[in-house]
Formats: structure tokens, sequence, C-alpha cells
């Protein structure tokens, strides 16, 4: 599907230090090997609400990474998907009696929207789940044809046809991404999409591949597998496999996708290609709360972009509210975060007008350096402000510091003032 406009990124003189983050499944601060292409996918939304500031945190973090990776040299091959047919965008559209199409539909504009005024560096394929069924399709047929999954027949009075599961005890590597334990496993599982009780499963955890046709759900026929939808976390690995192969070099999401999404997408990815790894770096942001509460659709307690856009809010200040937070630690909203990064972005709007500034050379290092070191913005930010302070005691007259600064804002913080 179409995705949204590129912001023009300026060219900044050098280039950036190589990037470190933070990989869940090693539990550490590695580098991003990544050759000269850099190849990322990134989980996109379920479009049956509005973009709230949690999911803004997620793509503006992974907005960080290609920035920082194309600032250090490599070509960046970005794939986002849409989870454009699944169990909650059904309920919403069923709840709200709307056509479930047509609400994804305008969901999805909306997030173009949202993400266009954030300043956000589109994946150069976003793609959504129902136009890459025949794929879908391909990988669940595989694995069933392997043995690696094996047919439930749907439970008395839901239909004559077939659920299809991957078979975990095949799946040696099942638990490497998040290094759970089963008991942190059980804890989650049927809250994220799960359904550990379903009778007949050889293992509660074993993921549902495809779903055999329910009455009065969307459908696609398929001659060995039966009329029926994708699983979840299927449409992951395929999208990724279609789109970028395997492996690649990095996985992200929010840190509710740890498991058993990424998990999941990672084993399937295992037992069709017989590769262990999937994505070589796995990079989860930390959920944004709101109302002392996880910011979520089901719950309610949203903050959207496009309310906060409607109400005449700078989009650069929403994401210097983020850019203020580290995408590793767990922070609620509050109006007085957005009151301060109003301020700063009016202070950084003062002193980068004037005509001349201090040299400028240190603070384009260190606002690199730290985007470099685990997406440290905190610490870039800090940078930017000190440089701003000094500027606007009338230190230093260098004519081209202001130009240069606001242009390394720009291109690597997408700061456009
Ligand atoms: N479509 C799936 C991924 S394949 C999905 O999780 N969709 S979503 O709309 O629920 O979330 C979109 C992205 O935003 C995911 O990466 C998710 O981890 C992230 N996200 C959701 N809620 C929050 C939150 N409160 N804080 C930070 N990130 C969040
Ligand atoms: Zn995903």
């Amino acid at each position: 599907m179409k995705s949204w406009p590129t912001p023009f990124v300026p060219a900044v003189p050098g280039h950036g230090d190589p990037l470190r983050l933070h990989d869940t499944r090693r539990d550490a601060v590695v580098p991003v090997d990544a050759g000269e292409v850099a190849r990322l996918y990134v989980c996109g939304i379920t479009p049956y609400d509005a973009t709230h500031l949690g999911h803004a945190a997620t793509y503006v973090t992974f907005d960080l990474v290609v920035r920082a990776l194309r600032d250090a040299g490599h070509r960046v091959e970005y794939v986002q998907n849409v989870t454009d047919v699944d169990d909650p965008l059904l309920e919403r559209a069923e709840r709200d009696g709307r056509d479930w199409r047509e609400l994804a539909t305008s969901e999805i504009d909306l997030f173009r929207e949202d993400m266009t005024a954030l300043a956000v560096v589109p994946p150069d394929a976003l793609v959504g789940v129902v136009e890459s069924m025949p794929e879908i399709i391909r990988e669940v047929r595989t694995l069933l044809g392997s043995g690696r999954a094996y047919r439930l027949p749907l439970p008395d009075g839901e239909g004559d046809g077939y659920d299809v599961y991957l078979d975990l005890g095949q799946a040696p590597t099942f638990g490497e991404v998040s290094g759970w334990t089963r008991e942190q496993m059980s804890a989650v599982f049927a809250d994220r999409g799960g359904d550990p009780d379903r009778a007949g499963k050889r293992d509660p955890f074993d993921p549902l591949l495809w779903r055999g046709a329910r009455a009065g759900e969307p459908c696609w026929d398929d001659d060995e597998l039966g009329a029926g939808r994708p699983g979840w976390h299927i449409e992951c690995t395929a999208i990724s496999r279609e789109h970028l192969g395997h492996p690649f070099d990095l996985q992200g999401g929010g840190t509710d996708l740890v498991f058993p999404h990424h998990e999941m997408s990672a084993v399937q990815s295992a037992a069709l290609t017989g590769d262990d790894t999937f994505a070589r770096v796995y990079v989860h942001q930390a959920m944004v709360a709101f109302d002392g509460e996880k910011m979520s659709k089901s719950k309610g307690n949203l903050v959207l972009v496009s309310r906060l856009r409607a109400d005449g809010v700078d989009p650069m200040a929403i994401r210097l509210v983020l850019l203020a937070q580290h995408y590793r630690t767990e922070w609620e909203y509050t109006d007085s975060l957005l009151v301060q990064a109003q301020s700063r972005l009016a202070r950084w709007r003062e002193a980068l007008s004037t005509n001349g500034g201090v040299d400028a050379t240190d603070t384009v290092a260190a606002v690199r350096a730290a985007v470099a070191d685990d997406l440290s913005t905190l610490r870039a930010l800090e940078a930017v402000d000190a440089w701003c302070e000094r500027t606007l005691a009338g230190e230093g007259e260098d004519p081209g510091a202001p130009g240069l600064l606001a242009r390394t804002l720009d291109a690597v913080l997408g700061i456009r003032l």
C-alpha cells in the first residue's frame, strides 16, 4: 500500500558514529553490524483507532534509527507492516457498526497524516496483510507440508474447517528472543492474543498460523488450507521474508511485542528457513503510559497525535516530548511535558535564528555521538540546550554555526525549526 511522503533530510558534513543499540535477545548494547545496506523491519499498526503517543514514540524511535544509519553511511531498506485484518480490528468494526475495511482505510490515512506531521521518514514498503495473502498462504502451506505445523478441526459448532498451528515441539530456539521462562510467558500469552486453552493444541503456546473460517468473519480461500485468515505472527514472518529476506539486521516494535509476537515471528522463520537467525538485533521501545496505565487502544486512555494537532500543538513540540525520554525507559505523559517541550522549542528557535553563534562543530559531534550511543536523546538535547544558552548569552560569532546546527537537528533528530 502507499506509504507517506518523505521529509527532506538535509546533508550534514562528515559522518555519524557507528550505531549501537540495545538488543533484547542478548540483553546488551551492541553494534548494529549492518553492511552497506541496513535492512530493517518495524511492526506497524493495527488500524482500528488513531495514532496515540505510544505509537508515535515507537515510530519516532525507529525514525531516529533510520536517520542514524544513513548518517553513518548505510543505505537503509525499511519495511513496515499494517495488520489490516485481525481480531481487534474486526471486533471494533463490529462494535461500531462499520465495515472493517473502511475502518482500516480511514485509520491508515490518519496514521499517514500523523507520521508526515511528525517528520517520520517513511518505510520503503508499507505492506498490508490483505495484500500479502499469497505470500502468507505460501508460508503456512510450507510449514504444514514439512510437518512443522498441524491442523486442528474447528471446535463444535464453529464450522467445518481447520485451524493450523505451528508445532513448538520442533522449534528448539523457542524462547531465545525474549529469554523468558514459561511462567513469564503464561502470564501474558492470553492477554496478547494467544489461545492457551484451545483444546487439542500440542503445546499451549503453539501459535495460530491459519484460522479456519467462522461465520461472519472475512476469509480467503485456499485449496490446501481451506477458507480462513492468517494468525497474527505469521504476517510479520512472511512480509519480512518477502520484502527483505531472512535474516535481516533489525526488528523493532514496542516491548509489548517481545513475547509472543517477536518470539513467534522468529521461530516461524527458523522453521521455514532452517536458519536460527531471523533478525540479528531486536530493539524495543518502552511503553508510554497515561493516567497510570499503558496507553492502549483497548483501554481507551489515549493521547492522540491528531487531537494535539487539531488543538494547534506544533508537531515539532510533540516530537520533542518524545525525544526528551529515553526509548528504553517507561514514562507517563502529562501536559507539563508538552509545556516544557514548547518552551525548549521556542528557546532553540530564538538561538538558531541569530546571525552568528558559538562554533557548532563540537555540538554537532555531541548530538551525533549521543544518538549513536543507544539513542541517548536526552544527552543530545542537553548539548543543543547548552549551545543555545551560550549563543543567547552572546558568546561566539560564527556566522555558519546556527545554520550548521539547524541542519543537524533536522537531519539527525528530525526537528525542523
Ligand atoms: N500490528 C501490530 C504489530 S505487527 C501492533 O502491535 N499494532 S499496534 O497498533 O497495537 O501497535 C503499533 C506499534 O506501537 C507496536 O510496535 C507497538 O508495540 C507500539 N505500541 C503500542 N502501544 C504502545 C505504548 N503505549 N507505548 C509505546 N509503544 C506502543
Ligand atoms: Zn509485527
